[in-house]
């Protein structure tokens, strides 16, 4: 245990000074950090998406400011989209013109969270309070509800590939939050569930033979502490990725390019940045 500890302090690369971070996304030198600054769900105009080196220099703190609560980052193209609270919003990375805003508030929700693309230009958007994914046309901003409330306990974390959406649920008062997969084949559209009640999920990505995850709970499932995790699709097991505490790791992000996680913590106000061996 020991020997892992002083391994991952040597390895892991911290980024200070964030507010409420709560999502991370990387280009090939960038990465984007989402920052609620305060309560997930006030609309108080002092959330911001910080763009830095992908070292962890900064590059521009207030990269895109003004806004309230950002979730949920998600690049396509040269646009950086994202929730806020009960809007999904969009930006050009190199002009930093507002190119898209779709209000979402008409569902009832105030708590839009992941963001995700598939590969034929729509996005996929969590609504966790009111247990909705959006399927959003970029083009149309035509919007259709994946309606599996009954199924769903609280999407959060978002993730699509190869024609699959992997989804991380955060849970409600009585049951925790687990694993799910809707697959869109062939016009139809298939619902999985993969796992129930592991704890408060949060960030999500698929890799080979794993589902990773974030969970905010320790094994009491009672403390803030969380882990990364990782959901075997051939053992059908959850264990934890050996790593430091992760106190409220929230939508973090794989970098293919460096084989790391970026994972945002959202309650130590930092950005973490771990290799996968
Ligand atoms: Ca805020
Ligand atoms: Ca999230």
């Amino acid at each position: 245990m020991h020997l892992f500890a002083s391994f991952f302090t040597a390895c892991k690369h911290e980024i200070l000074n964030f507010k409420e971070p709560e999502s991370v996304v990387t280009t090939e030198a960038f990465m984007y950090v989402a920052n609620v600054n305060g309560s997930y769900d006030k609309k108080d105009s002092n959330g911001y998406i910080t763009k830095l080196y992908k070292n962890g220099k900064v590059y521009d703190t207030l990269f895109i400011g003004g806004l309230d609560s950002p979730k949920g980052l998600c690049i396509i193209k040269n646009n950086l989209y994202f929730t806020d609270i009960d809007k999904v919003l969009g930006y050009n990375i190199i002009t930093k013109q507002k190119v898209f805003e779709l209000d979402l508030s008409a569902y009832k929700t105030q708590f839009l969270n992941d963001i995700c693309k598939d590969d034929s230009g729509n996005i996929f958007v969590s609504a966790t309070d009111i247990n909705e994914i959006f399927k959003i046309n970029l083009t149309t901003k035509s919007i259709y509800p994946l309606d599996f409330r009954k199924e769903l306990n609280g999407p959060n974390g978002l993730d699509f590939r190869n024609d699959t959406l992997y989804i991380a649920e955060l849970g409600n008062d009585s049951i925790h939050g687990g694993l799910a997969l809707i697959e869109f084949k062939d016009g139809r559209i298939i619902y999985n569930r993969l796992v129930y009640n592991v704890g408060y999920l949060d960030g999500i990505f698929q890799l080979n033979d794993d589902i990773y995850f974030s969970d905010w709970s320790d094994s009491d499932k009672k403390k803030m502490s969380s882990k990364i995790k990782k959901f075997n699709f051939t053992t059908r097991k959850i264990t934890d990725m050996e790593s430091p505490e992760l106190s409220g790791c929230a939508d973090m992000f794989f970098d293919k390019k460096t084989n790391q996680i970026f994972a945002p913590l959202m309650t130590l106000n930092k950005v973490v940045i771990l290799p996968i061996k």
